[in-house]
């Protein structure tokens, strides 16, 4: 079983723009931005209770969420369950025969090591398991 639900993630055009509802309209507590170069993403997040929203704004054409926006327009891009154990969590799964995007952990925000299960593995929701870093 994943520990509790990390984060929620948005697709966003704008993280600028975003904002205006997730901290102006409902209020939620703005924790700070951050560029992950690697998923070619900007992202912002927002607190609620032991979880977050994720705020994720393209950076370059070829980004997944670029793609995602493209297709399918701001929305609801993925899910992040937390794990305790992520490298022995993903050999399970691959064990198991589930769809793995990231076969070993990437580095996310704030030193968070994250890998995607393939969203045909999990009935069309992309989902990202992660493991704490630094926060959390
Ligand atoms: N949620 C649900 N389904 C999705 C999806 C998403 N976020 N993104 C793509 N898909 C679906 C597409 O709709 C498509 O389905 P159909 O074949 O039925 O049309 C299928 O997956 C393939 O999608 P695609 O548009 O052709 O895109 P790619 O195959 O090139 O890439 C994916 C899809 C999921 C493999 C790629 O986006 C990926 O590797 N994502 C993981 C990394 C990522 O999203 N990083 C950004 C966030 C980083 C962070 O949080 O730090």
């Amino acid at each position: 079983m994943p520990d509790k639900i990390s984060h929620i993630g948005i697709a966003v055009a704008s993280i600028e723009e975003a904002t205006l509802f997730y901290r102006d309209v409902l209020g939620m507590e703005y924790e700070g931005t951050e560029v992950v170069s690697e998923q070619k993403v900007k992202v912002a997040f927002f607190v609620i209770g032991e979880s977050r929203i994720e705020l994720l704004e393209p950076t370059a054409p070829d980004s997944p969420v670029a793609k995602f926006l493209e297709k399918n327009g701001p929305g609801v891009h993925h899910v992040a369950y937390e794990v305790a154990d992520l490298e022995q969590r993903l050999a399970q799964l691959k064990a198991e025969g589930v769809r793995l995007i990231d076969e070993s952990p990437r580095m996310g925000a704030h030193k968070t090591r994250i890998a995607f299960m393939h969203p045909k593995a999990s009935g069309g929701v992309l989902t990202e398991l992660c493991q704490p870093g630094e926060r959390m």
